[in-house]
């Protein structure tokens, strides 16, 4: 039950999100509110680092010295990402090695897009287009989440998130329009990127768990399924302009409603890989532990400075 005090600050509280006033860290919250925002925020933050993997795969490989230069930035920018959203996610009350824990363990997920495999180069230039697309679509409208940290990251990440999906639409424009081999390439990547981009909106509203506690809290802005059809009201005619084949025959426009009709996602396949058993789900943990556990000399260096300081302090105090 809760106390006189705390029903006070739950009608502050209440006001405040109904006045599109932020959250900050210091004011009082629902404990809900508190666990949901770490669930969806650090979950964030661990697509970000994750996502590293896939598009990091081909820095080497990169064809030429400019597409390498701009790989390595985009890479370098999800890192970033990931460092911003984990402070975000600490200032409700949970340290970063619980998070790495919980990723480590498989308690926390991350964005399904980021189990499936880069398999050629033009699968960098989907992943621009269509992931960093489908990412900005939903992080525009998180923008005006009522978590004060969430939403100042969310303003940042999106303007890195544009150049992110300028850079990949302009590489599968190259291939698209290059040998038909390219094409070929280009068209694959597309076949392939596009339903799991899709996934990446989540379930349906009404399969949705959290959707409505988020939405009346406005940690959510928008709905699963309206983000995703804006997404590929946006995406159909950027397919045209590449003169590349829809990678869903029922792609149609459907003039009454004034936007595209498409095919249903494969939900098994969604849920199969959510719960940890798509392509490269193993892969990705692996590699995090083991990166992880290579980075442990930064962490021990920052913890004896951090000391030395400390107790260099001391000594001057004294
Ligand atoms: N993948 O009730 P629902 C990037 C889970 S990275 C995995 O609808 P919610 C980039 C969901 O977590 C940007 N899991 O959940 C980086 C929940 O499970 P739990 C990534 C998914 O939270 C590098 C359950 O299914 N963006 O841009 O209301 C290179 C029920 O779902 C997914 C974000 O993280 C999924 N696709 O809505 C390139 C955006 N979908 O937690 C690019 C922030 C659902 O109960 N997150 N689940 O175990 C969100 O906006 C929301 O969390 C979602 C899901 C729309 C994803």
């Amino acid at each position: 039950m809760q106390s006189v005090d705390d029903a006070a600050a739950q009608i502050e509280f209440d006001k405040r999100v109904a006045n599109e006033q932020k959250i900050e860290p210091t004011d009082w919250m629902p404990d809900d509110y508190r666990k949901n925002l770490i669930r969806q925020m650090s979950q964030h933050a661990h697509s970000e680092v994750i996502g590293m993997q896939p598009e990091g795969n081909w820095i080497t490989r990169a064809p030429s010295l400019r597409r390498k230069a701009i790989l390595l930035a985009k890479v370098q920018d999800e890192g970033g990402h990931g460092l911003y959203l984990y402070s975000a996610t600490e200032t409700l009350g949970i340290s970063r090695s619980e998070m790495i824990e919980a990723l480590q363990t498989r308690k926390a997920k991350y964005a399904s897009i980021f189990n499936y495999p880069t398999l050629n180069w033009a699968d960098i230039g989907a992943v621009g287009w269509l992931v960093d697309g489908a990412a900005i679509v939903n992080q525009i409208a998180l923008q005006r989440t009522s978590y004060g940290p969430y939403s100042r990251a969310m303003i940042r990440i999106c303007k890195e998130e544009s150049f992110h999906q300028r850079q990949g639409y302009e590489l599968m424009y190259a291939m698209a329009k290059g040998s038909p081999e390219q094409k070929e390439m280009a068209q694959d990547a597309l076949n392939r990127f596009w339903w799991p981009s899709l996934m990446m909106f989540g379930p349906h509203d009404s399969d949705s768990a959290h959707s409505a506690k988020s939405m009346q809290w406005k940690i959510k802005r928008e709905t699963n399924d309206v983000l995703r059809q804006r997404f590929i009201d946006q995406t159909v005619p950027q397919i045209e302009v590449l003169g590349l084949d829809m990678p869903d025959p029922e792609i149609k426009w459907n003039e009454e409603k004034g936007q595209y009709d498409s095919g249903e996602i494969n939900w098994q396949e969604f849920y199969k890989v959510i719960n940890g058993n798509g392509p490269c789900n193993h892969q990705r943990i692996k590699h995090h532990i083991k990166a992880h556990k290579d980075g442990e000399w930064v962490r021990e260096a920052v913890r004896a400075y951090r000391e030395k300081q400390q107790a260099k302090q001391t000594v001057n105090v004294a």
